[in-house]
């Protein structure tokens, strides 16, 4: 591949990368560095043009929505709480798949009035609860949600689910399903326009490697 513009692409580290990095090598894009022993935030690739910026799962949209990066990878769970905003999501990668789901103790009602949902994924769990028509109460939370119900925090919680064993570790059940989760490509929209030719050649390669590997 020929890239004659240069072109960041934001990842994060762990499960995006390393399911990402088979999908790049596709598109003849191979980074200089490892993510995991290397302390780099910006990393080279076999093309001059081409760079990695290495940030947290949950940042990727905005460095994409700012035009930090041109293209970036980021869960659907991220993506819907980020809104979209100045982003283009042409395509699904398959990878890094789970599902975002109500979860709690074994007897836990969903019914009720001011159940509190404790969560990180806050603007996906008041859509769910409004759609069903119930008022909730949402905790925000930024990690260990399975902590919550136990310790009489909330009655319910919200999160990603993909073995399920985290959830049975700590004597919790899914109750209900929400969505499907699995990792996007996002654009940034003034990059799909100026660097139309570039992006368009990854994009198609990420979607053969993507159609692939399905
Ligand atoms: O970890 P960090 O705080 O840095 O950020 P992050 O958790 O947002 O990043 P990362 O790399 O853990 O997740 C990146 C993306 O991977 C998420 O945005 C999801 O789209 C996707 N993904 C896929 C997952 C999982 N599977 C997953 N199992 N993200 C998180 N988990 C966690 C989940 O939150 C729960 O704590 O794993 C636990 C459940 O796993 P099981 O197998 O025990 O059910
Ligand atoms: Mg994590």
């Amino acid at each position: 591949m020929n890239f004659d513009t240069p072109i960041t692409i934001a990842l994060s580290k762990g499960r995006i990368f390393e399911q990402t990095l088979p999908l790049l090598a596709h598109a003849g894009i191979v980074p200089s560095d490892d993510p995991e022993t290397s302390r780099k935030l910006i990393l080279g690739t076999n093309h001059p043009q081409v760079k990695l910026v290495i940030i947290r799962a949950t940042d990727v949209p905005t460095y994409v929505q700012w035009g930090a990066a041109d293209l970036g990878v980021a869960g659907k769970d991220v993506l819907l709480e980020h809104g979209g905003e100045g982003l283009y999501e042409p395509l699904d990668l398959g990878i890094a798949r789970c599902r975002l789901m109500v979860a709690g103790v074994p007897a836990a009602s969903l019914e009720g009035n001011r159940l509190r949902i404790a969560t990180k994924y806050v603007e996906s769990a008041r859509r769910y609860f409004a759609a069903r028509g119930q008022q909730v109460e949402i905790i925000k939370l930024y990690g260990s949600m399975e902590l919550a119900p136990l310790v009489g925090l909330s009655d319910l919680i919200v999160d990603l689910v993909e073995s399920g064993n985290t959830l049975k570790a700590n004597g919790l059940v899914p109750l209900q399903h929400i969505a499907d989760i699995s990792s996007r490509l996002v654009v940034n929209k003034a990059a799909w326009k100026m660097k139309h030719a570039t992006v368009m050649q990854l994009l198609d390669a990420l979607r053969e490697a993507t159609a692939r590997a399905a």
